[in-house]
């Protein structure tokens, strides 16, 4: 076990906070509930911590995981209508999970838009 991944992996291309809903899980709907999300995006992956940065690097300590989303082969798309929100997009995982991210800022969203959408068109699509 303890396996160290690529150095390639472990490189952050960008981090920060965001507004996420996770509105499917394997295919199967979500209830849409909307939470300020710590968000690390790495070539191919990002990891979504549900605490502060602050909180969740004390908490790798010990041994406390975030969920993490493997991005070969994900869709990323504006998705306007699926929320009331302004400036929402879409990432659609292989394995069927559903993620909003959304923010008020303008830049920060299409900065993260075009950051992940980048990041899943480096990598093989399967
Ligand atoms: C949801 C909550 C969400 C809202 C969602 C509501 O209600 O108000 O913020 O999404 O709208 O259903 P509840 O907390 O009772 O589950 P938006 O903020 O993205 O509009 P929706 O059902 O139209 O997705």
């Amino acid at each position: 076990k303890d396996v160290i991944p690529p150095l390639e992996q472990l490189m952050v291309e960008k981090e920060g906070y965001l507004q996420k809903a996770k509105i499917a899980d394997g295919g199967k709907k979500l209830r849409k509930n909307w939470s300020t999300s710590w968000i690390v995006l790495s070539s191919r992956r990002i990891e979504f911590y549900k605490e502060s940065k602050q909180q969740a690097l004390s908490n790798m300590k010990t041994g406390h995981k975030p969920e993490s989303v493997d991005l070969c082969g994900a869709h990323i798309e504006w998705a306007k209508e699926k929320s009331s929100r302004k400036n929402v997009f879409q990432i659609t995982t292989v394995s069927g999970n559903e993620f909003l991210l959304q923010s008020d800022i303008d830049f920060i969203i299409l900065d993260w838009f075009h950051a992940i959408k980048n990041a899943i068109d480096r990598l093989p699509k399967d």
